[in-house]
């Protein structure tokens, strides 16, 4: 079968193309907001955002400058991002759940003249509004206020004149930033044909979606999973997408599942496993589900065959990055095997690549790239790291795969230390850092630990300086006070010497063979 393929012409604005092709759809329901029940059709979206276009415009945004978006998931998003890249702005989508230390970074880094700030959100942002030299303009969602400077305000003081940004299919459309291995996030430079693509050969190649869906992501818009689910691929095919501003636990994910029939759900395995083991989950004839998707980490097989038994609906394994946008590698309908991340998607070429270079045979562990039409142009400002990740046609994803006769993928691990927590990465050596900064720890090693369903969480090995004291909840309680809440460790053991290399440096694996 050959892959899907889409001819994207040269002169391209990703934003008018999403929004021209539901054109003559103007009163179904693109978004729906979860928690407050508010709706955006087609029709108001396309006027909602040409007028942010032409917001942005008046402000005096320059085409390729960079608007640094910290918003919830509501429809202000999609109104925000798809505003910004019609008008040439380039958005640069954050994760919300970050500390100011990281947006600082972040808005220095990408050099950002605009932030659009969800008002709730604005406290982690107050100190350093004012500082960062860039910025000069900062908007607010989800700000009924009558501020000059409310997103909801300067919708409504313009005009929905339809002025394209010249912009072209390999012009830079939008960034997202990849969480990296020392802490530091990179900035990943995506272009305007990116989204077309994966709405291509995932969304419609592997999971057929179609106007009549309704879709529900628990991975939020501001991840490259989320982006792809509750935007690209709903909007490539003008289907109804259902948003929720606030966290998906597994009461709010089923509400929804109940309350908008949602037919793709698309979740992580750490919420899988959460929805499994709650005593309130629903009758599968209560939902209306017809396919749904794991990514982020490994999903369980006990997991999928759990779901399946008790939802009559497969959950479709697959891996995908920041890098890549979206999935690649992945199980596709009616050729499931749990325990596998499947097959690659058509449309993207996988290798497996062993230590010294060559391809690894049927059965070898090796390094999982990429060849593929939405790889990132580069991680802004870090030459080195770019190099080393995108290699001519290939991208090198940093997992370590085996691949059978079949042609099924199964994942062995990751070739750094880095950790993925509930589908995020986590960096160990961010979390030791921390660690160290409280006066009693001496050392510090931190590495993943299976919880009861299999899924990777942070574990630290703490040796405290002598005659010092500190207990296991002091060190959570420091980690959560200056990281994002997710990276914290779950379990701290204390010991009395770390194992370590001639040189010094600390022996992870002996710490993990430990655990096995
Ligand atoms: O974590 C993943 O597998 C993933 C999937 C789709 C897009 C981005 C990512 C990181």
């Amino acid at each position: 079968v050959s892959p899907p393929r889409l001819d994207i012409p040269r002169d391209y604005n990703a934003a008018h193309d999403l929004l021209a092709r539901n054109a003559g759809r103007p009163d179904k329901l693109a978004f729906i907001d979860a928690s407050s029940g508010a709706t955006l059709s087609y029709g108001e979206l396309d006027h909602q955002a040409h007028r942010f276009a032409n917001a942005l415009r008046a402000q005096g945004f320059a085409p390729e400058s960079r608007v640094l978006l910290a918003m919830l998931d509501t429809p202000e998003w999609p109104v925000a991002f798809l505003g910004c890249i019609l008008a040439g702005v380039v958005p640069v989508a954050a994760n919300t759940l970050l500390t100011t230390k990281d947006f600082d970074f972040m808005l220095r880094d990408s050099r950002a003249q605009g932030l659009i700030v969800s008002k709730a959100l604005l406290p982690v942002f107050e100190s350093l509004i004012g500082q960062i030299p860039t910025l000069r303009t900062v908007i607010t969602a989800g700000d009924d206020s009558s501020s000059n400077m409310a997103l909801a305000h300067m919708i409504r003081a313009q005009t929905a004149t339809k002025t394209i940004a010249t912009t072209c299919a390999d012009d830079a459309c939008f960034w997202l930033y990849s969480s990296g291995s020392t802490g530091t996030p990179k900035g990943t430079v995506h272009l305007h044909s990116h989204l077309m693509q994966t709405a291509e050969l995932y969304g419609r190649g592997v999971l057929g979606i179609q106007a009549s869906d309704v879709v529900y992501s628990a991975a939020k818009l501001f991840f490259a999973y989320g982006l792809g689910n509750g935007l690209t691929f709903p909007m490539s095919v003008g289907a109804t997408a259902v948003l929720l501003p606030a966290r998906p636990t597994p009461t709010e994910v089923f509400g929804i599942l109940k309350k908008h029939q949602p037919t793709i759900f698309y979740g992580v395995p750490t919420l899988y496993a959460a929805m499994l083991a709650d005593p309130a989950r629903p009758q599968k004839s209560e939902l209306k589900l017809r396919v749904c998707t794991s990514a982020g980490e490994a999903l369980p097989a006990e997991i999928g065959k759990k779901w399946t038994a008790q939802y009559g609906c497969d959950i479709l394994d697959g891996i995908g990055s920041t890098e890549m946008l979206h999935i690649f590698l992945s199980n596709r309908p009616g050729e499931v095997r749990y325990g596998s991340t499947g097959k690659a998607v058509p449309g993207y070429a996988l290798r497996i690549v062993g230590d010294d270079g060559r391809d690894c045979g049927t059965g070898e562990i090796g390094e999982l790239q990429i060849s593929g039409p939405s790889s990132a142009l580069m991680y802004w400002n870090s030459r080195a790291k770019t190099k080393a990740t995108f290699s001519g046609e290939w991208t090198r994803s940093g997992d370590k795969y085996t691949v059978d006769a079949d042609g099924y993928y199964t994942y062995s691990g990751r070739s750094d230390d880095m950790l993925k927590v509930g589908g995020i990465y986590v960096s160990p050596f961010e979390v030791e850092a921390c660690l160290m900064t409280h006066p009693a720890v001496l050392e510090v090693a931190v590495i993943g630990m299976a919880d009861s369903d299999e899924l990777i969480k942070p574990k630290a090995c703490v040796v405290l300086k002598s005659g010092q004291a500190a207990t296991a909840e002091e060190l959570k309680a420091h980690v959560k006070q200056q990281l994002a809440p997710y990276k914290y460790p779950r379990w701290i053991e204390f010991v009395s010497e770390l194992p370590k290399t001639a040189t010094g440096k600390i022996q992870r694996f002996k710490l993990r063979q430990a655990q096995s």
